[in-house]
C-alpha cells in the first residue's frame, strides 16, 4: 500500500514537472530537450514507467494502468505542442520570406475618367443651375407629335426633310432628332414660368463624316415668363458662353436662321475665344456658329395650352459633340463614339 502511495505521488509530481517544463519550452529545439528528458529512453517518465518490474504481482495491477496513462497523456500532451510550434515557426518562416523591395516602384493603377460627354454635360449643367435653371429630360423614343406637331411642324412641312428621321415600326413613332421635344413635355407637365436646361441623345438618318454622326447630343435651354424678349435671350446665350468659356468679354453676334418653332429664329454665333486673328478653329473668321436660336413660336406655345397673349419665351438649342471639339480641338465626331482609351483619357 505504501508502495502505491508512493508511486501515485510520483506520478502526481513528474506530471507536474513535466507541464511546467513544457511551459517554458518556446522553440522545436527547446521541446525536443523537453521530450529527452521526460519521454526519452532515459527519460524521467520512461523510468518511472520501467519501474513497475520491480513491483509485486499484486501491485503491477494496480500501477499498470497509472502509468500506461501517464505515459500516453504525456506523449499526447508533448505531440500537440510539438505541432503548434511547428506550425508557428513554419509561419515566422514565411514571414521572414517576405521582405520587401525599398527600390521597387508601385503598381500603376490605371483611373478611368468621366466620359467627354458627361464632363462637359456636367459643365453645362452647373452653369445653368448657377442662373436659376432645372434640369430636365424626356424620351428618345419619340410621338411624332413631340418631335414635330407640338413644334409647329406639320405632317406637310418641309422642315422635315431638315432632319433625317428614323421611323419606327410603330406607326407615328420616332428616334427623337433634336432635344426641342422636352420643350413640349415641359410645358405639358409643369407649370410657369420655365426656366429649363435639358441635354439627351438624338438620332438622324445621315451620312456619316468627321462633323456628322447618327447619333449625337444636344443640349436645350428653355424660358417662358411674361414680357420675354429677345434681349432676355441674348443676355442669356451670352452669359452662358462667356462662363462657359471663361472669358468676361466674349462677344457675340446674331444671324437670321429658320426653325419652325422660333419665331424670329435666330443662329448665335461666338467671337472665336482662342485667337485674335483667326485660327483653325474659327477657319480664320473669328466667328464660330454655335447656337440655333429664338423667341418661343406663338404656335409651340398654343399647342401646350400657354397663350401666346400672356405669355412669351426663348429657346437655345446646341450641339454638344461640336461644342467639345471646339473647346478640346477634337478634328472627328466619329472619336466620341468609337471606344478609344488613348482618345478618351486625354480627357
Ligand atoms: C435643332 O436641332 C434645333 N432643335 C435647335 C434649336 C433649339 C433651335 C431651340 C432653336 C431653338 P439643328 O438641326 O441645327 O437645330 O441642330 C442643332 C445642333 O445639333 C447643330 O448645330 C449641331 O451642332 C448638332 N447636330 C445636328 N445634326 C448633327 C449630326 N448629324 N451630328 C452631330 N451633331 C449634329
Amino acid at each position: 500500500m505504501l508502495v502505491m502511495k508512493k508511486l501515485e505521488e510520483k506520478i502526481s509530481k513528474l506530471k507536474q514537472e513535466f507541464e511546467t517544463a513544457l511551459e517554458s519550452a518556446h522553440s522545436t529545439e527547446q521541446l525536443e530537450q523537453v521530450r529527452i528528458a521526460f519521454l526519452g529512453r532515459s527519460g524521467q517518465i520512461t523510468e518511472l514507467v520501467g519501474t513497475i518490474k520491480e513491483l509485486s504481482a499484486e501491485d503491477k495491477r494496480i500501477a499498470g494502468p497509472l502509468l500506461n496513462e501517464l505515459k500516453k497523456e504525456s506523449q499526447e500532451n508533448f505531440d500537440q505542442i510539438l505541432q503548434l510550434c511547428e506550425l508557428r515557426e513554419a509561419q515566422a518562416a514565411e514571414n521572414k520570406k517576405q521582405w520587401f523591395d525599398v527600390t521597387m516602384s508601385k503598381p500603376i493603377h490605371v483611373r478611368g475618367t468621366k466620359h467627354i460627354y458627361s464632363q462637359v454635360i456636367e459643365q453645362l449643367e452647373d452653369i445653368f443651375i448657377s442662373m436659376g435653371y432645372d434640369i430636365a429630360d424626356g424620351p428618345e423614343v419619340e410621338k411624332d407629335y413631340y418631335n414635330f406637331k407640338a413644334l409647329n411642324i406639320p405632317d406637310d412641312h418641309p422642315a422635315r426633310d431638315m432632319h433625317d428621321t428614323f421611323w419606327l415600326d410603330i406607326p407615328g413613332m420616332l428616334l427623337r432628332t433634336h432635344t426641342s421635344t422636352i420643350q413640349v413635355h415641359a410645358m405639358e407637365s409643369r407649370t410657369l414660368p420655365l426656366a429649363l436646361f435639358a441635354t439627351g441623345r438624338c438620332y438622324r438618318n445621315e451620312a456619316l463624316d468627321a462633323s456628322h454622326e447618327f447619333n449625337f447630343t444636344q443640349a436645350e435651354c428653355l424660358f417662358i415668363d411674361k414680357d420675354i424678349s429677345i434681349a432676355n435671350l441674348l443676355a442669356t446665350a451670352k452669359t452662358f458662353l462667356q462662363t462657359l468659356f471663361e472669358k468676361k468679354d466674349l462677344n457675340i453676334r446674331v444671324r437670321p436662321g429658320y426653325f419652325p418653332f422660333v419665331e424670329p429664329g435666330l443662329e448665335i454665333d461666338m467671337e472665336c475665344p482662342f485667337c485674335l486673328h483667326g485660327c483653325s478653329t474659327c477657319k480664320k473668321t473669328r466667328w464660330i456658329e454655335l447656337l440655333g436660336a429664338g423667341l418661343v413660336h406663338p404656335n409651340v406655345l398654343r399647342s401646350s395650352k400657354i397663350d401666346p397673349d400672356y405669355y412669351s419665351g426663348f429657346a437655345f438649342g446646341m450641339g454638344i459633340e461640336r461644342l467639345a471639339m471646339i473647346r478640346h480641338g477634337i478634328t472627328d465626331i466619329r472619336h466620341f463614339h468609337a471606344s478609344k482609351l488613348n482618345f478618351l483619357n486625354q480627357f
